[in-house]
């Protein structure tokens, strides 16, 4: 061999400074193309992430080896969304390589931070429930579960979100133009996927009425892989990612006359599919493309999961044992339908025994009880696009509701809403209840939520099957959301109780014995300031305003929803700006509202919202009177990358859903591990969290989820007379609906009045008013003494190690998946 190709091969492995250094510039000039002199700050990235990649690939294949050696028990996490954020900081830290990388970019004149800085921003999802899916992968993997993720590779993430004129704007995000080193593409990993057509009935080889689904047409879906490394970069598991290709068809077509140009267009169509991430969180728009995401994604994941399967068995009795597969919320449930016609149609499983296979291996994770978010797709399109999955799911239907009529005794009503079909209206397929029906384990996401499911949505189907539901309390990835994000801190934790929290977060509560340690708490204020300064200049560059480092720090990062209720925090800013003006003498405590987060782009209320926190900034930081002790921001295009920078510098961190409205939240969980205070309702984890912080060290205001039931059922909630009762909510109602934030508009903020008013105000913004604003006020109260408020937040973070994803991963494990840790198997490095 090549004595130069021989030292590269070493060289690839090589974790020193001195290996990394060389490898950096080969890598520079043999394939990213540069010399170091004409290097720009991507090439670099490039050429850091393309040698990084080199020294985990060697431990992904022993880990996927092992898996498959070991016949072991697979998890598939089956979503439409991977919230991921940018890889080189994660694969540095989780390989134990930061320092040497940094010290290696040193000796070429670079500095990490720099370079890490020309990541895109991998934003496939939206909110919660597309970051959750990317904690359990960094979870699954610092656990050595064998675990796969299988999702869409959209060429277009979730929206860039820019204001022009204070109002959300919205541009393309292409975190794919410049290329992405991390991906594997495998153009031989291969799926047909088809839609439309129609069902031919036939006799089988033994006279068995059998289907099958013809004239349909056909997309391919191709693989692309993405390393996941766990803590320790041990095991290093698979994020498959189907991209949509046209079919073969196209390239060995031959056209004549204007049939050429016509294919170069379908082809294009067709690959549209898997071109853009729907905008939208927790509401579904019933659009036919989704409706093929869904099917296109699923479909290709469970021929993949069948062809493995196959590599060991003949036969699929034993699939339950070695393949569980989760359906993060009802996106993927179509593959329940679709398990079943793989089974029945392709490999002739007789159906009885395909539906309990299927049951057996099938999980469903709900995330939301908010009605417009229950995906339920209009049978005259199902019937249209997936005509034969239309029939295997009336066929579930009809069998399941054969069995329960003699248990519902007549009980109509019952039976229509167990029904997998919506009868009122046009008729719909309920996804939720498929995908009930289809899984052993239905899991909410927080004790709460899933009292709630129990209670509401699925309460006939919980009575059915009483042992379905059960709950897992989501949790957060400590490697992103404080090892890597909040390095001030993390040093300081490791410094004192070394560094097994990183791996083992139950540990953090060494902590707390030193929240009584005065030492302590001025390095933890210390590392809480650094990152408060990082922010206040990271908000200084992106929206010109310049905040104090020592005010309080009160944050609400998220998406834009009327039941996240960023109104009510506006309200109540709007109020002590007022106070603030009307008693100028008073010595204040500074306070700086940090808000953050994009609005579905059809979500005209919500971008309301935004405007208005836009127009009351600009009125309160240019306003003398209040003499800097108010400043609002509200920072553009919210993605993982700005949450890494805004969550370990908050001191107050806002949770103020309406109370049974919130699933779970995971902000709530990041903020309160980096040492913020909750201010919160009894909703979701806030319950939980509450539980394990304590309740000196949380403020909970408002209406429970019971109260708030209760108030909508008994009718007798008016708004009107809230407001008129409380003079401070009046006027600062009044300040809007008279033109003072928007001058050059006054009626603009009308519908947000309306809905406040005539509007019931539905989610009860002024039926907490009060509540919160003596919260608030409690939490300024105790911001003074700044002893006693470090003394919580150091209790905050010692006491959140329970939510960890760590934690999550393995109750889902054990309680639903029966998938055990592999260690994964290392030849003997061969003699090179
Ligand atoms: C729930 F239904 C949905 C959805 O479409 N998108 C989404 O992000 C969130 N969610 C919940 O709103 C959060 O409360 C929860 O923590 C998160 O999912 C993860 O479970």
């Amino acid at each position: 061999m090549d004595a130069r190709y021989k030292s590269r091969e070493i060289e690839r492995r090589s974790l020193d400074v001195d290996g990394l250094k060389r490898s950096f510039l080969e890598w520079l000039v043999y394939s990213v193309g540069k010399d170091a002199r004409a290097a720009t700050r991507r090439d670099w990235f490039h050429t850091v992430a393309l040698a990084v990649r080199d020294r985990l690939v060697d431990r992904w294949m022993d880990t996927t080896r092992t898996y498959y050696q070991q016949d072991a028990k697979r998890v598939y996490y089956l979503s439409l969304e991977f919230l991921i954020g940018r890889l080189l900081t994660n694969s540095l830290a989780n390989l134990g390589i930061t320092d040497q990388c940094r010290q290696a970019l040193d000796r070429i004149g670079l500095n990490l931070d720099d370079v890490v800085e020309a990541e895109p921003d991998a934003a496939l999802g939206n909110g919660g429930l597309g970051r959750l899916a990317a904690c359990f992968l960094d979870s699954m993997a610092s656990e050595a579960l064998p675990g796969y993720g299988y999702g869409i590779r959209y060429e277009f993430g979730l929206f860039e979100q820019r204001f022009e004129h204070g109002w959300q704007v919205e541009y393309p995000e292409q975190w794919l133009q410049f290329g992405n080193p991390w991906e594997f593409p495998r153009p031989e990993v291969l799926y047909p996927v088809q839609f439309y057509g129609r069902v031919e009935e036939f006799r089988d080889s033994v006279g068995e009425r059998a289907y099958r689904w013809v004239d349909a047409e056909r997309v391919l879906a191709m693989a692309y892989d993405t390393p996941v490394v766990g803590y320790g970069g041990d095991t290093i598991n698979t994020l498959r990612l189907w991209s949509a290709r046209a079919t073969r068809d196209f390239n060995f077509g031959h056209f004549n006359d204007g049939a050429y140009m016509k294919a170069v267009e379908q082809k294009v169509l067709t690959e549209n599919l898997s071109r853009v991430l729907y905008p939208n969180d927790a509401t579904e728009g019933g659009k036919e493309l989704r409706l093929k995401q869904e099917y296109f994604f699923t479909s290709a994941s469970l021929q993949d999961i069948l062809r493995r399967y196959l590599q060991h068995h003949s036969n699929f009795d034993s699939l339950p044992d070695k393949a569980a597969i989760q359906l993060n919320d009802t996106h993927p449930a179509i593959g329940i339908a679709e398990l079943m016609r793989l089974l029945v149609d392709q490999h002739g499983v007789v159906w009885d025994k395909a539906w309990d296979i299927t049951r057996a291996t099938f999980s469903y994770t709900n995330h939301t009880l908010l009605p417009e978010a229950l995906e339920a797709w209009p049978v005259r399109m199902m019937e249209r696009v997936l005509p034969r999955h239309m029939q295997i799911i009336y066929e579930i239907n009809a069998k399941f509701l054969n069995r329960s009529k003699a248990r519902a005794a007549g009980d109509n009503g019952r039976l229509s809403r167990l029904s997998l079909i919506d009868e009122r209206g046009d008729r719909r397929v309920r996804m939720g209840n498929l995908a009930f029906l289809g899984s052993h384990k239905v899991n909410g996401v927080s004790a709460l939520h899933t009292e709630l499911m129990k209670q509401t949505v699925f309460a006939d189907f919980h009575a059915e099957f009483p042992e379905r539901i059960n709950n897992k309390t989501n949790g957060i990835t400590p490697r992103r959301w404080l090892h890597q994000a909040n390095q001030p801190l993390a040093a300081l934790i490791t410094s004192r109780i070394g560094n097994g929290w990183i791996k083992d977060l139950s540990q953090i509560s060494a902590l707390a014995e030193k929240a009584d340690d005065l030492v302590f708490r001025e390095e933890f204020r210390r590392a809480k300031r650094k990152n408060k300064k990082r922010l206040a200049a990271y908000i200084a560059r992106q929206t010109g305003v310049d905040v104090q480092v020592d005010s309080l720090f009160d944050v609400q990062v998220k998406r834009m929803h009327e039941y996240k209720r960023q109104l009510l925090n506006i309200l109540q800013a709007i109020a002590l700006y007022n106070e603030m003006r009307d008693n100028p003498t008073v010595s204040w405590v500074p306070v700086t509202k940090i808000f953050a987060g994009k609005a579905a782009p059809s979500y005209h209320m919500a971008k309301l919202i935004i405007k208005l926190i836009n127009d009351v900034a600009k009125v309160v930081n240019h306003d003398p009177s209040v003499h800097d002790n108010l400043k609002i921001v509200l920072l553009p295009n919210y993605n993982v990358t700005a949450a890494e920078i805004i969550m370990p510098a908050a001191d107050l961190s806002e949770q103020i859903s309406t109370a049974g409205m919130e699933a779970s939240g995971t902000g709530n969980m990041k903020l309160a591990l980096n040492g913020a205070l909750t201010i919160g309702t009894l909703d979701g984890a806030n319950v939980e969290i509450r539980e394990h912080v304590g309740d000196d060290n949380i403020f909970i205001f408002g209406l429970t989820a019971e109260e708030v039931n209760d108030l909508r059922a008994s009718g007798g909630f008016n708004p009107r007379e809230v407001i008129a009762s409380n003079p401070s909510l009046k006027r600062a109602l009044d300040m809007i609906s008279t033109g003072v934030f928007s001058p050059d508009d006054p009626h603009r903020y009308h519908p947000i009045l309306q809905a406040l008013t005539d509007g019931g105000d539905h989610f009860l913004v002024t039926a907490d008013f009060s509540d919160y604003c003596q919260a608030q006020q409690a939490a300024m109260d105790l911001y003074r003494d700044q002893e006693e408020w470090t003394r919580k937040a150091i209790l905050n973070t010692a006491n959140m190690g329970w939510f960890s994803s760590d934690r999550t991963i393995m109750e889902y494990a054990t309680e639903i998946w029966d998938v055990h840790p592999v260690k994964p198997e290392h030849p003997a490095e061969t003699e090179t």
